[in-house]
């Protein structure tokens, strides 16, 4: 999806970046083309350079920086980064927005919003899910969570960026968004490679392997929301066929790959839960109510 530009009134004409990294830079330079007063800080200021140029003004220290606007967008390395740069905040942070877009998980966010609210600031999360060029331009996703009233009053500037999309008031649901995305992509991705080397190791061809793949994986898009449907309704119908014919063919297929060199331990731990839910008496059912199979610490209360 492509990053549409808003028209309704802005709540600030001002914002701060903390952080010009490949992904801060694109930020505060997508606010800077927008017409933002933008301020900028970053620990090595040489960075700041190209952004001053462009018409950013560069503080000499986050405080400052977090001084020259009603909200300020941190996108630092990672969590133990933003921590250094916030505890360089105590004191200076009230009355302002605090909007953190740097990666990490739903507890180093709620533990941010918990310092914000003791600073008496206003926190939002956000994770970012696109490269750094396609900033304010290309098909960006931003998953955002935190304070209501926050994110509705500065909704417009963060559209700058790409499409948002609000996940509630707790603060560490952007981050579940988040972590459940990437998670699921080097998921499909790793099996991916293995399934690559397969291919490749029979001497086929990859290239026009992926692209006839890429089909099927359109094709099972749609039936992701039919399984989230059928765990969230504990009724499994036969979605790829029942389990007791999908089973029947993994020994071929796990046999296939040993006998390639192809890792196959995934494959593996698919075959002993088809086998296992079989012999629960589950073998008409379909491939989601494998899902019954799998460690669930807790099922939240709605
Ligand atoms: N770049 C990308 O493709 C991805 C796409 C998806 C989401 N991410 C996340 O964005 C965060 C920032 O990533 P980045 O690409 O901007 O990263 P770098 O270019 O390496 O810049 C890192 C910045 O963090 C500063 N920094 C690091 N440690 C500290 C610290 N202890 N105190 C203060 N600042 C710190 C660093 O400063 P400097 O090295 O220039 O002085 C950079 O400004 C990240 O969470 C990605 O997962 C990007």
């Amino acid at each position: 999806m492509t990053a549409t530009t808003d028209t309704s009134p802005r709540a600030t004409d001002a914002v701060t970046v903390l952080g010009l990294g490949a992904m801060g830079s694109a930020i505060a330079a997508a606010f800077v083309e927008r017409g933002y007063r933008t301020t900028v800080w970053n620990r090595t200021s040489s960075k700041t350079a190209p952004l001053v140029a462009a018409g950013a003004t560069a503080a000499a220290n986050p405080a400052d920086a977090v001084a020259a606007s009603p909200i300020t967008v941190i996108c630092l390395l990672d969590t133990a980064a933003v921590d250094a740069v916030l505890d360089s905040l105590v004191g200076a942070v009230a009355g302002k927005v605090i909007v953190d877009l740097t990666s990490g998980g739903p507890d180093h966010a709620r533990a941010v919003a918990r310092w914000a609210e003791d600073q008496g600031a206003e926190h939002l999360d956000g994770k970012i899910m696109s490269d750094p060029p396609d900033i304010g331009s290309g098909p960006v996703t931003l998953p955002v969570s935190g304070s209501r009233r926050a994110f509705e009053a500065h909704e417009q500037l963060l559209r700058e960026l790409g499409t948002v999309t609000y996940h509630g008031e707790d603060a560490g649901a952007a981050a579940v968004e988040f972590m459940a995305q990437v998670a699921a992509c080097y998921e499909l991705l790793i099996g991916f490679l293995h399934t690559v080397a397969l291919v490749r190791a029979e001497g086929a061809d990859t290239v026009g392997f992926a692209e006839r793949l890429a089909e099927t994986v359109g094709q099972l898009a749609g039936l992701l929301p039919t399984m989230a449907h059928a765990v969230e309704t504990g009724t499994y119908p036969p979605d790829l066929g029942p389990l007791d014919v999908q089973a029947a063919l993994m020994p071929d297929l796990i046999a296939h790959r040993d006998a390639i060199g192809v890792e196959s331990v995934r494959m593996r731990e698919v075959r002993e839960l088809m086998d296992r839910r079989i012999a629960d008496g589950h073998g008409d059912e379909g491939f989601s109510g494998l899902f019954e199979l799998l460690a669930v610490a807790a099922t939240p209360e709605r």
